[in-house]
């Protein structure tokens, strides 16, 4: 069966999962595209039907499982109207713009008694990160005692404000912390360089590994993200993010790619793949709503951790029997 999928959003990141959907994925079709502006919608909707209202793309017959591309603060209102649709949704992340709104979409999805939600952290399905976890998992490094994180964007987008660099790009290191460690964060340390860029940001967490994190949004040379995990009888670290290594006019190394689209193509394809896969099996995979919650709600005590200058004990509930 050839899963009819409806993108919203036609953003940088609804585009690429409609180009994705369209080229690199089996089984299934892009029927409909969703964006505020017409025109947009129209233009990357092809052969499925374009819409500006989100609800009526949800609702629309023709549409069995939503893609939500859209602007962060849309994401836990479409999410739920999915659900009330009985639709499996892949919602890019954040799931949602504060930690209430996303412990409403847990809420809602607890109350169906069925996993339809998979959240955008698209960092799980990456193949450096796999291994790191495969590496862990083998007990080749010994206990894991650190995780090291590197979080650089070459400038950061227009559209990005304030405590974004927490709430929408450091979300990431949550998420995959917990994935990579099998651990809750318990306290977290925030401090700025002047200016309030790049941040440093340290995590506890309840095995007692430390999580380290530099987000920096506009480190100009390029995108880089890197991961290094420490054991006690070893280290598993990411490789630099290339297929070759150039020698020219006295300088030996590689590119650094411009985003996220380009460093992480292979994570996407691969997620995209793993969630059309998954509604036919019937198998939830990859980052939970509760998984969406826990990191949107870090977040925010982190941010607000930001403005005290305190440290922050992390509170965010206990783990409903749906996610175990
Ligand atoms: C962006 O929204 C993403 O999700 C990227 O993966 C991340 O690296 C970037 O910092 C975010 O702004």
């Amino acid at each position: 069966m050839t899963l009819s999928v409806g993108v919203i959003g036609t953003g940088v990141m609804g585009a690429e999962h409609v180009r994705i959907l369209r080229e690199e994925t089996a089984g299934a079709r892009v029927v409909a595209v969703c964006d505020a502006d017409a025109g947009r919608a129209r233009a990357v909707a092809g052969d499925g039907e374009a819409f500006t209202d989100p609800l009526a793309l949800i609702h629309d017959h023709k549409v069995q499982a939503v893609v939500i591309a859209s602007p962060d603060a849309t994401h836990a209102d479409l999410a739920l109207a999915c659900l009330a649709a009985g639709k499996p949704v892949l919602c890019e992340k954040p799931l949602a713009a504060t930690a209430d709104q996303a412990l409403r979409v847990v809420q809602a999805e607890v109350q169906l008694g069925k996993r339809l939600v998979q959240v955008g952290y698209m960092r799980r399905f990456d193949p450096a990160y796999v291994e790191m976890l495969h590496v862990r998992q083998s007990g080749a490094i010994g206990e894991a005692v650190l995780l090291h994180n590197t979080h650089r964007n070459a400038a950061a987008p227009d559209w990005f404000t304030g405590a974004m660099a927490v709430t929408n790009s450091f979300v990431h290191e949550i998420d995959i912390s917990r994935w990579l460690l099998d651990a809750e964060p318990v306290l977290a340390r925030i401090s700025a360089a002047p200016g309030g860029d790049p941040l440093m940001i340290t995590l506890e967490t309840d095995r007692g590994a430390v999580v380290s994190t530099e987000v920096y949004m506009n480190a100009r040379y390029g995108y880089h993200v890197h991961a290094q995990l420490v054991g006690r009888d070893g280290t598993v670290e990411m490789a630099a993010p290339t297929v070759t290594l150039t020698n020219h006019a006295s300088q030996h190394g590689h590119a650094w790619p411009e985003n996220w689209v380009p460093r992480f193509r292979d994570a996407y394809r691969i997620q995209m793949n793993a969630w059309v896969r998954s509604i036919a099996e019937e198998r939830p995979v990859g980052a939970s709503a509760w998984d969406g919650y826990v990191a949107t709600a870090i977040a925010e005590q982190v941010a607000t951790a930001l403005q005290t200058g305190n440290p922050v004990r992390l509170d965010f509930g206990q783990r409903p029997d749906l996610y175990l």
